[in-house]
């Protein structure tokens, strides 16, 4: 499949996703969807793939659903927004929390309503400090998508979840990671190499206990017995990988361990 909306790029185990369409601020069409689903089946099926970055060209990061892509004009008959839902947002949200491995979100600019949320989505969200969240949602009259109402309280708390879906106001990255919304925020000039420093730290690092880590904290509906459990669980399973073995051998040979993730 050729990509139009999106660029897809694997070298030196760093998975790159760039969305595409600068002049509408990279917002969801169905068929940047379909090339999104293409990417990320991609990724998962790439055993070299050690990292995944997802990002957008020119000035914004994502403006959400491409609201000129559906007919909502009077008179026209009414979009089955659960099916958009349904075919397109879920599957994306899904598919990046299932990926085992990181998914490294870079803010290069206003990321609003599901734009917003896919950025939550991903495992380490970096903003630059002129980028933005903005929930948009209620300002054409819908609810926070793309798993808004499930991350916003459980990472900012009900209050400021509350305020930020029922005003809808820009919220400045630096806000953002004061508020632990996101993992950072860094001036405009060093988000590009604070990325690529950290793409290729987790290039290089244990994959299969980073992908560990990724479903025992996402397990966050468990009691302190299912947590214990997994953590077990997890453990035995890592506890045979040739990454632990390495890193114990480096650790006792003094040396920088070189992990295949495996
Ligand atoms: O429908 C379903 O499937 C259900 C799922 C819904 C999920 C959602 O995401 S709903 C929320 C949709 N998104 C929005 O409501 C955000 C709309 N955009 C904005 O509010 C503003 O554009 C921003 C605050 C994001 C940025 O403002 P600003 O001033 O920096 O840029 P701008 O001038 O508004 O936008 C630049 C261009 O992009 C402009 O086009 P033009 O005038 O240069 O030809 C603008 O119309 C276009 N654009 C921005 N966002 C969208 C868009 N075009 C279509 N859809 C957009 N979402």
């Amino acid at each position: 499949m050729s990509y139009e909306s999106i660029v897809y790029e694997c070298a030196d185990g760093i998975a790159r996703i760039t969305l595409n369409r600068p002049d509408r601020l990279n917002s969801f069409t169905s068929s940047m969807h379909g090339e999104l689903r293409d990417a990320l089946a991609k990724v998962a099926a790439d055993k070299s793939a050690r990292v995944l970055l997802i990002t957008g060209a020119g000035r914004g990061f994502c403006a959400g659903q491409d609201l000129s892509d559906r007919a909502v004009a009077p008179g026209s008959a009414p979009v089955d927004l659960g099916e958009s839902i349904e075919t397109n947002y879920r599957p994306l949200v899904l598919g990046l929390r299932a990926l085992p491995l990181p998914v490294v979100c870079a803010v290069n600019g206003v990321a609003a309503g599901a734009g917003a949320n896919i950025a939550l989505a991903c495992d380490l969200v970096i903003a630059a400090k002129s980028a933005s969240f903005i929930q948009a949602f209620c300002k054409i009259g819908l609810v926070p998508d793309s798993g808004g109402t499930f991350f916003l309280p459980r990472l900012v708390g009900t209050a400021r979840a509350m305020g930020l879906a029922m005003l809808g106001d820009k919220l400045p990255a630096q806000q953002a990671a004061e508020w632990g919304l996101i993992w950072k925020c860094v001036e405009d000039a060093e988000l590009t190499s604070t990325v690529d420093a950290l793409l290729t730290q987790l290039a290089q690092a244990p994959t299969r206990g980073l992908a560990a880590i990724k479903r025992a904290l996402y397990a966050t509906g468990s009691t302190l017995e299912q947590a214990l459990d997994l953590e077990r669980d997890l453990q035995r399973e890592l506890g045979f990988s040739a990454d632990y073995r390495e890193g114990v051998d480096a650790f006792l040979g003094k040396r920088p361990p070189r992990f295949t993730g495996r």
